[in-house]
């Protein structure tokens, strides 16, 4: 099979990457390790910034958007009993979008038949080649049977674990990593949200999130030990530590249910550079991990494969390479904004193990700080609403 773009990956990043070069005619192919109903299963994220909404509208993939997506002007800090509310639309005049990463791949997913865009699943022991070279090309196995797709151009979009960032040599390449010592413990369950808009809580027991993804369906997490086993927090444990962390006026709204889906994710904030090698190109995940407090995951995944998109058609259509030299620079430069607000979050957010008295008080001050400055407010609102592309 030859085709113009090799998407490793039917996530975010290479769904959105496949109907934006098909929308301009580009020739591309989808690989999946998984099957569909896996890449619909993950529960991962829920805010989307208003570049994802906008990229969403630019391909006409909004109705569902639109109809079920919970527009936020703002969000809170939880500081004990104190709600310190950012007041994203009135600092910043943008706003967020709740609609489940689920659904954005819902919709990306049933959309790509009529749009042609080929997207085989189920392919194992997927292999690049020659990537350093003008003809790449990726191996697979489906159904049992191998194949090959021949391409001027791979984009690994196949998230942190996938083969795309391995197959780059070391020597070309620089990682930049932070483990943290604790993960999030999420729930999903079919009950109304305790707040109309996301609590983030600092509190003396740890950290917790109140989210939401529709008016009928929440998400929550609380952190805990890496070490943690979910068997240990049965659903009414997990509540109950949720209301005392989350505070007194989010506990009076909060309704309880059955867990839909219970989970711990790792957190971590990783950066591979660069974002290109020959022919292979990184978006998303591969590339890059930030700790979900920031809600920047998936929007990031978003930004690089707008960017991508547009050198790609650049080169395909003008035969610009310019727009292709220029990628890694220009979605770097996101990324380590992004990298830093989504890691100063979690350290404003988070006790972290070994943290004493004085790193108690700078987090009690800059909470402070950010509770009676309007600048503070609207340096955290740029940031979440998300910065400009
Ligand atoms: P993805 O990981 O979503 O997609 C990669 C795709 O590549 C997958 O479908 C995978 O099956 C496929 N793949 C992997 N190996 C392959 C191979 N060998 N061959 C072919 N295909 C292969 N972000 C937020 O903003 N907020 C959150 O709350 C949040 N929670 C998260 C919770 C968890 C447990 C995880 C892991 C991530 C979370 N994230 C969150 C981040 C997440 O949303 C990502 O940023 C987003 O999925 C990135 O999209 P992709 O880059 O497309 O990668
Ligand atoms: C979520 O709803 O899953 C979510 C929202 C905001 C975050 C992280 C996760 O910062």
């Amino acid at each position: 099979m030859k085709t113009g773009v090799a998407i490793i990956g039917a996530g975010p990043a290479g769904f959105l990457l496949g109907h934006l070069l098909r929308a301009e005619g580009i020739e591309c192919v989808v690989v999946e390790r998984a099957a569909p109903e896996y890449v619909l299963g993950r529960i991962r994220a829920g805010v989307l910034e208003q570049t994802t909404t906008d990229l969403l509208r630019r391909l006409g993939l909004h109705e569902r958007l639109d109809a079920e997506g919970l527009v936020e002007a703002g969000f809170c800090l939880a500081d004990g009993e104190r709600l310190i509310r950012i007041d994203t639309q009135a600092l910043t005049g943008k706003t967020v979008t709740v609609y489940g990463q689920t659904e954005v791949t819902r919709d990306l997913m049933d959309a790509a038949p009529a749009r042609g865009l080929e997207v085989i699943y189920n392919a194992g022991d997927v292999t690049l080649h020659d990537i350093e070279s003008d003809a790449p090309s990726v191996t697979f196995t489906h159904n049992g049977v191998a194949q090959r797709i021949e391409a001027r151009f791979i984009a690994g979009c196949d998230g942190f674990h996938g083969p795309s960032r391995r197959a780059i040599p070391a020597r070309a390449g620089r990682e930049v990593e932070r483990v943290y010592p604790f993960g999030w413990l999420g729930i999903l369950a079919d009950v109304p949200p305790c707040h109309d808009e996301l609590i983030y809580a600092n509190h003396e027991r740890g950290f917790a999130l109140a989210s939401l993804r529709s008016k009928a369906r929440s998400r929550y997490y609380i952190d805990v030990p890496m070490t943690e086993d979910v068997a240990n927090w049965p659903d009414d444990r997990l509540w109950d530590e949720l209301a005392v962390r989350l505070g007194p006026e989010a506990a009076a709204g909060m309704t309880r249910g059955p867990a839909i889906e219970k989970s711990i994710a790792q957190l971590r904030s990783y950066v591979f550079e660069p974002m290109r090698h020959g022919s292979l190109f990184l978006a998303g995940d591969a590339a890059h991990i930030v700790p979900p407090t920031g809600a920047k995951g998936l929007n990031l995944a978003a930004s690089d494969v707008t960017y991508l998109s547009d050198a790609l058609i650049g080169w395909f259509k003008r035969h610009d390479n310019d727009a292709i030299a220029g990628y890694s620079a220009r979605a770097l430069a996101r990324v380590w904004k992004c990298e830093r607000f989504s890691w100063s979050l979690t350290r404003l957010m988070h006790r972290f193990p070994g943290d004493g008295p004085f790193e108690r008080a700078m987090q009690v001050a800059e909470l402070d700080y950010i509770a009676n400055s309007v600048a503070a407010q609207t340096a955290i609102a740029e940031n979440y609403v998300g910065l400009p592309l």
